[in-house]
């Protein structure tokens, strides 16, 4: 009775689906068209009794968080991305803010006593952001608290400082890694397809560029994620292409740790006519993720993206990780319209989320090495103050 395939047959779904299934819970990797099929046909219902296998057959029930803060260091850009609610263009510096490397120190500083792992660096694009001062910016870190794992620009801003240098990605990937880049988040990859990404990524770096730099990256050894903006004027086909793409690299080299596909929030931004999609479309994402991409450890739900709610709820459609405590660290998602104004969460509360849907939490750090097992922890009053317990649900 317990048996996901019988389950999936008391639904009475098409011959197609039951085929899909079928391969997937036998561990068989599902095609593009069968992607496509998921995508059309599949309710969330049926999506959720596989991908919670898939996701208990990896994790059991852990699932991971860390704690960490961002550095935005601009939130002016040349670029122009359509669906950007945070940049602010060159020449309309009203509210923006760049930030000299001693600020962006001073930041860092400011967590000296505060036991977080890692710090998120990522922000707009401009000139005097270039290779020497990342290098020199990430020396200084590492210089400071040696470690602080530093997760750090994407190859929107490799590209960009790396063309202006004149020193190829793979020259200019060993030098980030010589000044103390530990890895890279997944961002800039918005969706691959080529007209799509003309649309809206306002003439930054291609698919194949993007795909190279990582490529690159994970061959000196290191680790990455991947991220897919979903929820604008894609279409299903379009998502799976761009999950298509990020297998295929993973085959490999096996470097991307952690796939994030992040909800298109419209506020403030060019593409504000265009609706958001409803919740259920961001479960049944995450769960056709979790099935898709046989080869990725981890799927991440970034709660200030898509609220709390959400999150505990992605928790049963295939997602096993919901990034971190952030420390209201973060202006991309607060400015796109998020419900997480201020996001942050201690870690007492980030445990009591997991906790509150069954689930068991463990923090990690950004290579998910286990920090913590919060299976019976003991917790401080310190860690305690100021924490209302929130009620669990076995
Ligand atoms: O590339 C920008 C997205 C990304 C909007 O690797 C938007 O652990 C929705 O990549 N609506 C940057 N999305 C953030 C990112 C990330 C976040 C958390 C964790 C990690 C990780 C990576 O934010 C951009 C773009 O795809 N974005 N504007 C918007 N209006
Ligand atoms: Fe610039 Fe990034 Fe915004 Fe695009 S998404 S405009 S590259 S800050």
């Amino acid at each position: 009775m317990n048996d996901p395939m019988n389950k999936i047959k008391q639904l009475g779904v098409d011959a197609d689906l039951e085929r899909i299934a079928e391969k997937a819970l036998h561990q068989e990797r599902i095609s593009i068209e069968e992607g496509v099929s998921l995508y059309e046909k599949a309710a969330l219902g049926f999506l959720g009794i596989l991908a919670d296998e898939i996701r208990i057959r990896r994790h059991g029930k852990k699932t991971y968080f860390n704690r960490n803060f961002h550095v935005e260091p601009t939130n002016i850009c040349l670029y122009t991305c359509s669906f950007c609610s945070y940049s602010r263009l060159i020449k309309q510096r009203t509210d923006g803010w760049e930030y000299t490397e001693e600020e962006i120190l001073d930041i860092i500083k400011s967590y000296d006593n505060k036991p977080v792992t890692e710090v998120h660096i990522v922000g707009g694009v401009l000139p005097k952001y270039d290779v020497d001062f990342y290098s020199s910016l990430f020396k200084k870190i590492k210089n400071h608290r040696p470690q602080l794992h530093i997760k750090a620009l994407t190859p929107v801003e490799y590209h960009y400082i790396f063309k202006k240098a004149k020193i190829s990605y793979q020259e200019g990937m060993e030098k980030m890694l010589e000044a103390g880049l530990d890895s890279m988040p997944g961002g800039g990859a918005e969706i691959f397809d080529e007209e799509i990404r003309k649309e809206i990524a306002g003439g930054k770096c291609s698919s194949d560029q993007w795909l190279d730099i990582h490529r690159i990256w994970h061959k000196l050894g290191k680790r990455s994620n991947a991220t897919m903006l979903y929820g604008h004027i894609e279409t299903f086909a379009h998502r799976v292409d761009h999950m298509d793409r990020l297998r295929n690299l993973q085959d490999e080299t096996g470097g991307f740790q952690t796939f994030i596909p992040l909800k298109f929030r419209n506020k403030d931004n060019m593409m504000s006519h265009v609706e958001e999609v409803s919740c259920i479309e961001d479960l049944r994402n995450y769960a056709i993720g979790r099935i898709f991409m046989d080869n990725f450890d981890h799927i991440k739900a970034y709660w200030p993206m898509i609220g709390r709610d959400t999150a505990q709820l992605s928790l049963q459609f295939g997602v096993d990780d919901i990034d971190g405590t952030i420390d209201d660290t973060t202006k991309i998602y607060t400015m796109a319209g998020s419900e997480e104004q201020t996001p942050a969460l201690s870690t007492r509360e980030l445990v009591g989320l997991i906790e509150q849907v069954g689930k068991a939490p463990i923090e990690r750090d950004t290579l998910y090495n286990v920090v913590q097992n919060y299976e019976g922890y003991e917790w401080g009053e310190e860690e305690l103050r100021g924490y209302i317990p929130l009620p669990t649900t076995n």
